[in-house]
């Protein structure tokens, strides 16, 4: 393929090479490679087994055996099948030739959405990511005619053993999650695909490969790790940040002021602080060395646990009251929530203030969201009922949204601006329009009377 292009004219050449030839970014260790680079893993059971060096480095493990990974035959184009050049028996295990971890069965056939999920410790990101997943299973799939799949078995298992078991079935908290750097499954993502669907005949109208990592808070408080373990989040397409409104020490005081019966967990690394490594890292991986210009991912900053100061935020019920979305992403909704948040971070005073300044300054695109995963305070590490989500949907939508993958209800919300605008300019220009008939009718009159003197006098 790559040696017929060049007896092809140079530009149509060069088209179809890079159509034939695209490029994907590894889920795993980020590195941005064409799709004939791909290589493969043999299947066979019986077959040699090889020390993997680069997967062993990936793991940080010192050695690992594992079966024979050999390189594509095409140059161009997806391979999906190879043969093992030892014991010749087909394989469909892809890996990436940088880190040899397996690679989603469908790289680079759809649109890649990475979202990550930053903030301090214990700010409510692996409960978070729990029961949004298990919303967006069950909700989001009716409410958007929508399919949500693990891609592999090892996100299923992940999902299942490490967020959906300990809260959906055993009733208790989730664990903290561990640092990356001594424990590399904490860097596995949870890859799915997400599909639209039309209502009426249930045809497949949109198609994404969806991948969400979840982050332990103490990684965040150090630049390096983050460059190293953390890559997911200057190669993401969505930032979720979220602040846990119990760990601000003014939210604190009016508590405590207010006897409030919460569980008052440590006062952790300030958000503030997190937010200036992310800008950093963001900027000098992306090479945004220009301070005049600000990042493009979009970044949600999510107030996690809005159960527990619903009495100090007693007059939003609008924040309590879920959205159903139907369909589209309610941007009017979602600037009231916003609005409301905003106001919250601001009224912190000082720190709340510089936060909302930094995330404009360096943000192009940002908004403000309330959620809680649990619905209410949890009793030490048992919690007493299924999870009673609020709005865990609403940051994850307006990233979609950002992302091009739904629709928000603004062209609706313009439509019926229009509509109503139209109504108004045709009432006014029909008043108008018989003002200027009257007009010339008395016009008229007054010349016919004219003329008519004129020719009296004839
Ligand atoms: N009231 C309330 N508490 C919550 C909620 N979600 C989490 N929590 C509490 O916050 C604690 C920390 O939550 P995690 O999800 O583990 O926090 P994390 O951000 O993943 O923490 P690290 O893994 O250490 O970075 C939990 O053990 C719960 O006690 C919520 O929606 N409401
Ligand atoms: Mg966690
Ligand atoms: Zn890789
Ligand atoms: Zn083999």
């Amino acid at each position: 393929m790559k040696f017929l292009h060049r007896f092809l004219p140079k530009g149509i050449g060069k088209l179809i090479f890079r159509f034939t030839n695209k490029k994907f970014i590894c889920p795993f260790c980020f590195n941005k490679r064409l799709l004939s680079e791909i290589e493969f893993r043999c299947e066979n059971e019986n077959c040699f087994l090889e020390e993997d060096k680069k997967l062993a480095d990936f793991q940080k493990a010192t050695a690992i055996r594992m079966n024979k990974t050999f390189p594509a035959t095409a140059t161009s184009s997806i391979q999906k099948e190879a043969q093992c050049p030892d014991c010749k028996q087909n394989t469909t295990t892809r890996i990436c030739p940088e880190c040899h971890n397996t690679l989603p069965f469908n790289i680079g056939k759809y649109p890649e959405v990475m979202f990550a999920f930053i903030g301090a410790k214990e700010t409510g990101k692996s409960h978070y990511i729990a029961v949004l997943i298990n919303t967006i299973e069950t909700k989001i799939a009716t409410t958007f005619n929508a399919d949500l799949s693990p891609l592999d078995e090892n996100t299923q298992k992940k999902y299942r053993e490490e967020f959906y078991s300990p809260l959906y079935q055993r009733k208790e908290v989730i664990n903290i999650t561990k640092s990356a750097r001594t424990d590399y499954n904490t860097r596995m993502p949870l890859i799915y695909t997400l599909k639209f669907s039309k209502k009426s005949n249930k045809k497949i109208t949109n198609v994404s490969t969806l991948t969400f990592f979840d982050t332990a808070g103490e990684d965040l408080n150090d630049e390096e790790t983050m460059r190293t373990e953390n890559k997911y989040i200057f190669n993401s397409q969505g930032i979720i940040l979220l602040i846990d409104p119990l760990q601000i020490h003014e939210i604190r005081e009016v508590l405590k002021s207010k006897n409030v019966n919460v569980n008052l967990p440590k006062e952790n690394e300030e958000t503030k602080d997190i937010i200036n490594r992310v800008v950093r890292l963001i900027r000098k991986a992306t090479g945004l060395t220009d301070e005049k210009r600000k990042i493009k991912t979009p970044i949600a900053i999510v107030f996690s646990k809005i159960d527990a100061i619903k009495e100090i935020l007693e007059d939003n019920t609008e924040l309590f009251n879920s959205n159903e979305h139907n369909g589209y992403f309610d941007i009017k909704d979602a600037n009231n929530i916003g609005k409301i948040i905003e106001t919250c971070i601001n009224d912190w005073g000082g720190s709340g203030k510089a936060l909302i300044n930094k995330v404009k300054v360096n943000f192009k695109s940002y908004a403000f969201f309330g959620i809680s995963a649990l619905g209410s305070n949890p009793h030490g590490t048992t919690i007493n009922e299924q999870p009673q989500p609020i709005r865990v949907e609403d940051p994850f939508l307006w990233l979609l949204y950002k992302n091009k993958v739904i629709n928000s209800n603004q062209k609706m919300i313009l439509y019926e601006k229009f509509r109503y605008n139209t109504k108004e300019v045709t009432e006014v220009l029909s008043l108008v329009g018989k003002k200027v008939i009257e007009w010339s009718i008395n016009t008229g009159k007054l010349i016919a009377q004219l003329l008519n003197y004129f020719f009296s006098k004839l």
